[in-house]
C-alpha cells in the first residue's frame, strides 16, 4: 500500500470513478445513437411510417446479459470497498466522539478531552461515536467518511490520515438549525509531535501514597483489602494491636506512625508473629522521606487526595467547542465575540420584548444554562445550553468571561 494514498479515501474514489465511467460511456453511447437516427429516419426522407423490424437473438442476448454484468460488478466493487470502510485495521488508536447540539467532543484513552479530533499522522484511529440528543452525522470529507451518531447506541467509522494537515469535520444532519454551525476539525500532527501533544499527564486524583505503594512494589506482597499474602494486609491499620518479635522475645503494641517508620525503615528488627523476615529494608535511597510520610499517612487513613486543580475556562472554552461559534479576537461568528463581554450592554429579547441588558455575572450564567431566555439580537437561537457543565466550570467560565 502506497503511504501517502489515503486508504477510505482512496476506496470510495475508486468506486466512484468506477460507476461514474461507467454511466459516462453509456450516456454517450445513446446520446450518440439517438442523435444518429433521429437524422437517418427525419420525416423529410421517411415521410410514412415504416416498420422493418427483424429480431435478432444474439443482440438481445447480449444487450441484456452485458449490463447486468456491469451492474454485478459495481456491485461486488462497491460491497467489497464498503467492507473496507467498516473492517478497522488492527492497531487502530481508539477515540471516543459525543455529539451534542451544537458541538462535538473528542475523548482519547487517557482521559484528555479535546474538541478538535487530534491523531497521529499513518496511524488507523477508529472513532466510536454517540449522541446525547438527537442524531447528528460525523462527516470528513477528506477522507470520505460518515456516520450517524445515535442516542444510546454507538456507532464507529476509521480513517487513517497520510500528510499532516487540518480536516473539516462537519455535521451533516440538517434537519435543525444548529447542525450547520457544528464545526471542527481532525488535526492530523507527524508522530513526533502528537507524542509530544500526547505527553503532560493530567495531575493523577490518587493518593501519592497509593502510587508509591504500586511503584515500590510493597503491593506485590501486601494486599490492600484485608486478604493475607506474603506480609500482613495493608488495610485499615490505624489502632490495631501487634504481637512482634523482637531479637527472640514476644512483644505487644498499638500501630503508630513511629512503629509503621520501623517496620519499612527497618523490617528486620521487629518481625509481625506469624511472618517470615523477608520483607527488604527500604533506606531513604530506595524510598524518599516524603514518599515514606505519604505512605504512612496512607496507611493510617490521613491521606489527602490533592484537591482537583480549579477549572481552566481557557482550556474549558477549547474542550466544550464554545469557539466554534464564539471568537475571543472580536471578529463575527455564529455567535457574538467574547471580546469585551464583560462591559459591553447587549439588546436582548425576552418573550418577543427587546430589553438592554448590562453584562453581569447572573446574565452570562443564564445565557449559559439557559441560552433560550434571554436572546441577544440579531443571532439565531442555536447556542447549545451549558448545563452539562459542573457549578465549578460554569463559574470559571463567568469568571474569564466578565475579564475579556
Ligand atoms: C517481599 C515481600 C515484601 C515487600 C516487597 C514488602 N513487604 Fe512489607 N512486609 C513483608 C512481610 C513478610 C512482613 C511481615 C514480617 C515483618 O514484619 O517483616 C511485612 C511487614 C510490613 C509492615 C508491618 C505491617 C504490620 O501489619 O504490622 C509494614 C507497614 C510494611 N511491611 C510495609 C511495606 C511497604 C510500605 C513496602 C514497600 C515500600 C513493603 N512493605 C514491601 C513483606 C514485604
Ligand atoms: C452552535 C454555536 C454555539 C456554541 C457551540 C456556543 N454558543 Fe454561545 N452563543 C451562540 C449564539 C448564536 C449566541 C447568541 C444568541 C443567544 O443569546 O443565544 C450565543 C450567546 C452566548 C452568550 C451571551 C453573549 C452575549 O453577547 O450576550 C454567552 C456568554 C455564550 N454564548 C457563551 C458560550 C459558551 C461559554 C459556550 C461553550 C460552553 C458557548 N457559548 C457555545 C452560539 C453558540
Ligand atoms: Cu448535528
Amino acid at each position: 500500500m502506497n503511504p501517502n494514498i489515503n486508504p477510505t479515501a482512496q476506496a470510495v474514489d475508486n468506486v466512484l470513478i468506477y460507476i461514474f465511467g461507467f454511466s459516462l460511456l453509456l450516456l454517450l453511447g445513446i446520446t450518440v445513437a439517438t442523435i444518429y437516427l433521429v437524422i437517418k429516419y427525419r420525416r423529410s426522407k421517411y415521410p410514412e411510417p415504416t416498420s422493418e423490424v427483424h429480431g435478432s437473438f444474439w443482440l438481445e442476448t447480449l444487450w441484456t446479459v452485458l449490463p447486468t454484468l456491469i451492474v454485478l460488478t459495481m456491485f461486488w466493487y462497491g460491497w467489497t470497498n464498503y467492507l473496507g470502510l467498516r473492517n478497522v485495521p488492527e492497531g487502530a488508536m481508539e477515540v471516543k466522539a459525543t455529539a451534542r447540539m451544537w458541538s462535538w467532543q473528542f475523548e482519547y484513552p487517557d482521559g484528555r478531552k479535546t474538541s478538535k479530533l487530534f491523531v497521529p499522522v499513518g496511524q488507523p484511529v477508529k472513532v466510536t461515536m454517540t449522541s446525547v440528543d438527537v442524531l447528528h452525522n460525523f462527516f470528513i470529507p477528506a477522507f470520505r467518511i460518515k456516520r450517524d451518531t445515535v442516542p444510546g447506541m454507538e456507532t464507529y467509522v476509521w480513517f487513517q490520515a497520510t500528510e499532516p494537515g487540518s480536516y473539516d469535520i462537519f455535521c451533516a444532519e440538517y434537519c435543525g438549525t444548529g447542525h450547520s454551525a457544528m464545526i471542527t476539525s481532525v488535526e492530523a500532527l507527524p508522530p513526533e509531535e502528537y507524542a509530544t501533544w500526547a505527553q503532560p499527564q493530567p495531575p493523577s486524583a490518587e493518593p501519592r501514597g497509593l502510587i508509591v505503594l504500586q511503584e515500590q512494589g510493597c503491593t506485590g506482597c501486601h494486599s490492600l483489602d484485608g486478604s493475607d499474602g506474603i506480609g500482613p494486609s495493608l488495610y485499615q491499620l490505624s489502632g490495631q494491636q501487634r504481637k512482634l518479635l523482637v531479637a527472640g522475645q514476644s512483644k505487644e503494641l498499638s500501630i503508630d506512625e513511629d512503629y509503621l517508620r520501623r517496620a519499612i525503615r527497618e523490617p528486620e528488627a521487629e518481625i509481625v508473629s506469624g511472618y517470615d523476615p523477608i520483607m527488604p529494608a527500604y533506606d531513604s535511597d530506595t524510598l524518599s522521606e516524603e514518599d515514606l510520610q505519604a505512605v504512612i499517612d496512607y496507611l493510617l487513613g490521613k491521606a489527602t487526595v490533592p484537591a482537583a486543580p480549579k477549572p481552566d475556562a481557557s482550556v474549558l472554552l477549547q474542550e466544550n467547542g464554545c469557539l466554534g461559534c464564539h471568537s475571543q479576537d472580536g471578529s463575527e461568528m455564529v455567535g457574538p465575540t467574547f471580546k469585551g463581554l464583560g462591559s459591553r450592554e447587549v439588546v436582548i429579547e425576552r418573550d418577543g420584548k427587546e430589553e438592554r441588558i448590562k453584562v453581569d455575572r447572573d446574565y452570562l450564567l443564564r445565557a449559559l444554562k439557559q441560552p433560550k431566555v434571554d436572546l441577544v439580537k440579531g443571532y439565531p437561537p442555536i447556542m447549545p445550553a451549558a448545563d452539562y457543565l459542573s457549578t465549578e466550570e460554569l463559574d470559571a467560565i463567568v469568571e474569564h468571561l466578565l475579564k475579556q
